[in-house]
């Protein structure tokens, strides 16, 4: 099998053995990195009994990310090392999930290199479900400020609770408990997913989906309080992580299409392990003006194709949009269907998913502009609601799919 990892990890983990595995996948974090090595290690002496790697797979950084983190001195024994394969943060992940198996370490944790908030405890919430054998896999549940994530609130979050029946509020958060079990079951997938999206920042919405549909025991999250990390602006920085997520997201719609078009009903919140701190999240601007302008200049550009895309009447209604780079909820959730289901044709995939990306600003714009001013609260009913309105349209999804 293809490593992923150098040659000399493996001689130098020859025999040693670990009741946990906290995987850092870097890129360009030294400012952080020794800061949640220390914190990691805190919490492998105080809920592994110190019995913990400490793995950090970085893509190549240029500012010394790799020194900064073997630096810090930590209890736990930790290597860091570049991983062969498609640059992203999948491959660095996939790369942790091979030591993991190669060690028969029984968890593996994943966390962020830029986290600013994370907390020893987090270690335990993470992997507690998995320990009392409850769970094979553990998302992060934090309090994130109302436009932190919009990948997750605008798609990911309401798309992947209606299609299987699972609502996991942060399927894409990056921190995840993860199984001896579960790592097999990804490296058991065929290989050449390494070479997707999935190497990239498609890995997050992967690897749940994968546990969601065809993991042995039920997914559960993990309370961690606030989310404070290297913020993006999502008109200027999440192109690229939305073609890369949402293309995933499409594409595992096709392999679990007899999951989905079987569910019916609520979703069930997926078990919530501790309790939820009362914190308040560090708030992030979003420059609206830009959204609303590139927004719009997307549409415009890409119309012709987006038009043929779309029964008349929708983009009759996405008229609007294109001038104003706006899009309501409703609207914006028969486009997803329209562009999920086609998906299905591999040869406009690109295409789909660079339209898309427009579409989503103007739908974070008027996100953006609804709940301004208002409360996180207000933000997450909003959220709420918008997905029973993904649940309701589910029957124009399977309609639009069988074509
Ligand atoms: N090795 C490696 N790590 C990466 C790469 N891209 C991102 N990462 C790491 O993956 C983690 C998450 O990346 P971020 O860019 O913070 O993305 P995020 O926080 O999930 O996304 P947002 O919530 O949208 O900001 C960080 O630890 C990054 O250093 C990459 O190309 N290679
Ligand atoms: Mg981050």
């Amino acid at each position: 099998m293809f490593r992923m990892f150098p040659e000399e990890v493996e001689k130098n983990l020859k025999g040693k053995s670990y009741s946990v595995v906290v995987g850092i996948p870097s890129y360009d974090n030294s400012k952080t990195i020794g800061h949640v090595a220390r914190i990691v290690d805190l919490g492998i002496q105080k809920y592994f009994h110190g019995n913990g790697l400490i793995v950090n797979s970085d893509g190549g950084s240029k500012d010394k990310t790799k020194e900064f983190f073997l630096r810090e001195k930590t209890k736990s024994d930790k290597i860091s090392y570049i991983y062969n394969g498609l640059a992203g943060k999948g491959s660095a992940m996939g790369s942790v999930m091979r030591i993991s198996s190669m060690l028969n370490a029984p968890i593996t944790v994943f966390v962020d290199s830029d986290l600013r908030s994370i907390e020893p405890w987090w270690i335990e919430r993470l992997t507690r479900p998995i320990v009392d054998g409850k769970s094979s896999y553990v998302t992060p549940y934090y309090v994130r400020h109302k436009y932190d994530g919009t990948i997750t609130n605008n798609i990911c979050y309401p798309l992947t609770s209606i299609l299987y029946g699972q609502k996991v509020r942060q399927p894409i958060g990056g921190d995840f408990g993860v199984s001896l079990e579960m790592v097999q079951k990804y490296l058991s997938k065929p290989v050449e997913i390494w070479q997707s999206d999935v190497a990239k920042f498609g890995i997050d919405i992967w690897m749940t989906t994968t546990a969601i549909c065809d993991g042995d025991k039920p997914v559960w999250q993990a309370a961690l309080g606030a989310k404070i990390h290297d913020v993006k602006d999502p008109g200027k920085q999440l192109g690229p992580m939305f073609k890369q997520v949402v293309g995933t997201l499409f594409e595992l719609m096709e392999k679990y299409e007899s999951v989905w078009m079987e569910k019916e009903g609520e979703p069930m919140k997926a078990p919530v392990f501790g309790n939820i701190p009362d914190v308040i999240p560090e708030p992030i601007t979003v420059d609206i003006d830009n959204l609303k302008k590139i927004s719009s200049d997307g549409i415009n550009e890409k119309w012709k194709f987006i038009s043929s895309i779309l029964p008349k009447d929708l983009s009759n209604t996405l008229e609007n949009s294109r001038k104003n780079g706006k899009l309501d909820g409703n609207t914006w959730i028969k486009v997803v269907y329209e562009f999920a289901a086609s998906y299905k044709k591999h040869e406009i995939r690109d295409s789909l998913i660079r339209s898309l990306v427009p579409i989503y600003f103007a739908r974070v714009a008027s996100f953006v502009e609804e709940t301004q001013g208002k409360s996180e609260e207000f933000a997450e009913k909003a959220i709420e609601k918008q997905l029973k309105d993904f649940e309701s349209q589910k029957k124009y999804l399977k309609k639009r799919w069988n074509g």
